[in-house]
């Protein structure tokens, strides 16, 4: 029998009904039930499709059910998923070899969650700081940027400053220092400090709205942290695997040309201490993350000192290195450095066309367009929430973020075509939304 349109209005309901009344509610979705995906499209319960442009926050760079993924997925689950560090697995150190070589470092530490790797990070910088910089016990010092987004353990929200973040989840860890993000002289001065042992930092700050710093920035506050003797740690769980065009986005400040997937032709002097990766290390299927650095630094860590159960499970190692290798082969650093030019010049048309669109900014395909948030006639509000809604309703899917942001990241495996397309979606639209 034919499913009404009643039928699946339904569907919808009750899928978001249950979420709920059961679920607990520490988000604020947008009203879209889907259920299925393949590469830059969703599809929802309805059986209406959409351009996916949040990419589950850059972790489906690779587009949704890659097949080489899904082929990895299904063989390594029929073979062996999960022995725990207690033993050798065969794939573990294959898998260590090969995310080294790519991103040009000594060591990694294999995690699951970004925010698991962050907090390996904080611990790894702590130890250093004592071990090898001779900072007295128990005094180090992390200096953090207000306004970042490093995860949700207690650690690492005690370095946010973001009040939904942190409130009511005192008490806090102490050992942070919190600066402006993009201010090289508060840099400068928090570094006069002996015992602060490091500085994490997003190359771009995703929840701040996609905030690219000034072009330099990077690359003076690596230099300034190795003048002092200061761990430079770059957070690149979301700016990482060629999202914002480069490999990493740090590439941008080494001159790493890391078109074809190797990082290593840049400076070597000015590449990052510390590398935090996540998201899109498993293209989507299964949360994997690393800390890469070189044996200076990861020699902290001796037996028993740090582990996780899945970290480096044959699963996670089996699929980070298909989903790097995707990346290699389908030359997404340069679909996304070549398509992010084009789809700003796009979204520039509107910031000339409209008032209310404000400005477009962010690097290769991680980018957000900021609007004035109004209230109409009759007293509605129109923020960014509601255009995300128009945009669902002509098939685009984004995430508004403090009523005046959007972000746009689709998976990097987008062809132009299907760019322009989503770009007259955007242009409808907003002319709807004026
Ligand atoms: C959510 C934002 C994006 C991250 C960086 C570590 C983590 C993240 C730079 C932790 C995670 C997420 C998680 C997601 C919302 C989101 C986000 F809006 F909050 F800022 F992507 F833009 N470092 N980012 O961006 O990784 O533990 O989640 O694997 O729903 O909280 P995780």
């Amino acid at each position: 029998m034919q499913e009404t349109r009643t039928d699946q209005r339904s569907k919808t309901q009750r899928a978001i009904a249950l979420e709920d009344k059961y679920g607990a509610h520490n988000y604020h979705p947008l009203p879209v039930v889907l259920d299925s995906g393949k590469g830059v499209f969703v599809w929802d319960v309805e059986g209406k499709r959409y351009y996916d442009f949040l990419s589950a926050y850059s972790a489906v760079n690779q587009g949704h059910s890659h097949p080489r993924l899904v082929k990895v997925m299904q063989e390594q689950a029929g073979k062996l998923t999960l022995t725990s560090r207690a033993f050798y697995n065969s794939l573990l150190g294959e898998y260590e070899k090969f995310v080294c070589e790519f991103f040009g470092y000594e060591k990694v530490l294999p995690m699951n969650t970004g925010a698991e790797a962050v907090e390996t990070a904080l611990k790894m910088a702590r130890k250093w700081g004592y071990q090898k910089k001779g900072i007295p016990n128990g005094e180090a010092k992390i200096i953090v940027c207000e306004g970042n987004f490093h995860g949700r353990t207690i650690s690492i929200i005690s370095a946010s400053s973001d009040p939904d973040s942190r409130g009511g989840f005192g008490p806090y860890t102490p050992g942070f220092v919190s600066i402006p993000y993009n201010d090289i002289p508060a840099l400068s001065k928090a570094l006069e400090d002996p015992n602060v042992c490091a500085f994490i930092v997003e190359p771009i700050q995703g929840e701040a709205g996609v905030f690219v710093p000034a072009e330099d920035y990077i690359s003076t506050a690596n230099k300034l942290c190795k003048a002092k003797n200061v761990l430079f740690m770059a957070d690149e769980v979301q700016t990482g695997i060629a999202r914002t065009g480069r490999l990493l986005c740090s590439c941008y400040s080494t001159g790493c040309d890391c078109a074809i997937g190797e990082c290593r032709n840049g400076s070597q002097a000015l590449k990052p201490d510390v590398v935090i990766l996540g998201k899109a290390l498993s293209g989507g299927m299964y949360p994997v993350s690393v800390v890469l650095a070189d044996d200076r630094i990861m020699e902290v860590f001796t037996p028993g000192t740090h582990g996780s159960t899945y970290g480096g499970n044959p699963m996670a190692a089996a699929l980070a290195i298909e989903a790097l290798s995707i990346v290699r082969d389908e030359k997404l650093v340069e679909n996304a450095d070549r398509l992010g030019k084009i789809f700003r010049a796009e979204m520039q048309k509107l910031v000339d066309r409209y008032d209310f669109v404000k400005l477009v900014r962010g690097k290769g395909l991680l980018n957000a367009l900021i609007i004035e948030p109004r209230t109409t006639t009759d007293g509605s509000p129109k923020t960014a929430w509601e255009l995300c809604l128009l945009l669902r309703d002509n098939g685009l899917l984004a995430k508004p973020t403090h009523g005046d942001i959007i972000r746009f990241a689709p998976p990097l495996v987008i062809t132009e075509e299907q760019l322009m397309e989503a770009c007259n979606i955007i242009a409808l639209s907003v002319q709807q939304f004026a």
